[in-house]
């Protein structure tokens, strides 16, 4: 029952039964958060942990036999003399952890305790399997955070974008810019108390990423959606007076005063600062409804922030607006505007630009099910699984096809959102939809058998305390 459907997964040999005496071998070199992370599952279907050493009927190879599978592939054998998995690197053999933890039964459903025979070879159809959570409008705090970590690495993506700041709340320390946090941190959508992350909370987060291979790309949204920042500092507007702090939902209606030197000595130390915190190669600078900001002066901005990201080392993301800029080879642009303006991400491709496939009316994780959905929006429509399941990212855009695109990544806005229950609520089931369709071969995917797939996921849903969305479409146990 693997989500995302394996490239190749084919039922051969006989099956294995696993008892509680079971052990686990894996060479020395191999990351002990790896065998640890299976250990543990083994353990919550055995009932006992289980030993690691020499001799064991669940092997860990590393590099395995599966040389033409690339850096996130693996490959997974079951026969009747115990479970193999191999990989050429550390990352793929967490991904074929994660397989053989779906593969075991519920702890307490099933005695004996036995997997089919079978092979699997799989690897992932894009590199960027991601998923966004905006913790600007509603701030989570950072153990939330690695909740969220840990459900999207479970489906096998790589990537968390954190939308670290918007006009209701800056959620990350900038030295040297103290009051973006203790005046921009304080505030939240309806009026809650906001919070922000510390260096060291954020580098802990990024930190319990990494473990799980998933890398963190952080979003500082500019020139629009600054109110926060523009609160928090006078001379960051042209008029030179701090705006009034914002908790309501409107878009659109903020700007950075753009080449101010106050303007630009913010966005270089707010930059360098994001770049030192951040291992990973991107920023997200945003971009996206610029309302308030005139199209000339958002396209000099957006050529000079590129730039200054690509001087502190890192490659640029943005929203698909800044498709108005020429981008740099290693820009990506995050086409999200599905029902408005399909011809600006093709301006990028045309550069030569890559995109990512944030469709609102698929990917949107923060739109209602269906009418009945207490919370959310719909200004994208209803999304329902078979929504966020049943479309092709490279048959979306006429003239857009694979080799524009790196990959395709969920985003879960929370204007209406503020506890982990909700944050849930809205993940299950459609962030694994999407997991599927980012990581699996499209002539493999229907939604019949992954209805079925998914169905068996609900208890172990339920038993990790996830909140989760039973959609009709399902048949639930
Ligand atoms: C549009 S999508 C936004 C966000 C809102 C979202 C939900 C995008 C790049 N910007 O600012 O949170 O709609 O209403």
């Amino acid at each position: 029952m693997v989500i995302p459907q394996p490239s190749s997964l084919s039922y051969e040999g006989r099956p294995f039964t696993l008892t509680p005496d079971v052990a686990i071998s894996a060479g020395a070199h191999i990351d002990t958060a790896i065998v640890h992370n299976l250990a543990k599952a083994v353990e919550e279907v055995t009932g006992k942990p289980p030993r690691l050493g020499e001799g064991g009927a669940i092997t860990l190879e590393l590099p395995g036999d599966t040389y033409d599978l690339g850096v996130e592939g693996y490959e997974l054998t079951v026969a009747e003399g115990g479970v193999k998995l191999g990989a050429v690197s550390p990352r793929g053999l967490f991904y074929a952890v994660q397989t053989l933890r779906q593969l075991l039964p519920e702890p307490g459903t099933a005695k004996p305790i036995t997997l089919p025979g079978m092979k699997i070879r799989d690897k992932p159809r894009y590199g960027w399997r991601g998923a966004m959570l905006d913790v600007a409008r509603h701030f989570f705090p950072v153990q939330d955070v690695k909740r969220y970590i840990d459900h999207i690495a479970a489906y096998k993506m790589n990537i968390l974008h954190l939308h670290l700041t918007d006009d209701q709340g800056w959620r990350l320390e900038i030295e040297g810019w103290p009051r973006l946090t203790e005046v921009g941190g304080r505030t939240a959508v309806g009026g809650g108390e906001g919070g922000f992350y510390t260096a060291e909370d954020y580098r802990e987060i990024v930190a319990y990423a990494r473990e799980r291979f998933v890398e963190v790309v952080p979003e500082i949204d500019v020139p629009g959606h600054t109110n926060a920042a523009l609160a928090a500092y006078a001379e960051l507007n042209c008029d030179g007076k701090p705006r009034e702090p914002y908790t309501g939902i409107e878009v659109g209606f903020s700007s950075l005063c753009l080449g101010s030197p106050a303007t630009d000595r913010f966005l270089a130390d707010v930059v360098r600062t994001v770049a030192g915190l951040t291992p990973g190669p991107y920023i997200h600078i945003g971009g996206d409804e610029a309302d308030a900001t005139p199209p000339d002066d958002y396209r000099k901005f957006i050529e000079k922030v590129q730039k200054l990201v690509r001087a502190n080392g890192k490659s640029m993301v943005g929203w698909q607006e800044i498709a108005a800029v020429p981008p740099a080879e290693d820009t990506l642009t995050q086409y999200w505007r599905s029902n408005v303006a399909p011809d600006d991400p093709l301006a990028t491709v045309r550069n030569g630009g890559k995109l990512i496939m944030s469709p609102a009316d698929k990917t949107y994780i923060a739109m209602k099910y269906d009418p009945s959905t207490r919370l959310g929006f719909t200004w994208a429509g209803y999304i329902e699984v078979r929504d966020a399941y049943d479309w092709d990212p490279a048959a979306t855009i006429d003239g857009v096809t694979d080799k524009n695109i790196v990959g395709v990544e969920s985003a879960l806005w929370t204007e209406t959102l503020s506890t982990m229950d909700e944050l849930e609520l809205f993940t299950f089931p459609r962030l694994p939809a999407l997991a599927e369709v980012a990581w699996s071969p499209q002539a493999s995917r229907d939604f019949a058998g992954f209805a079925v797939r998914l169905a068996a996921h609900g208890p172990r849903w339920t038993r990790l305390g996830i909140d989760f969305h039973r959609s009709p479409q399902i048949p639930w146990a």
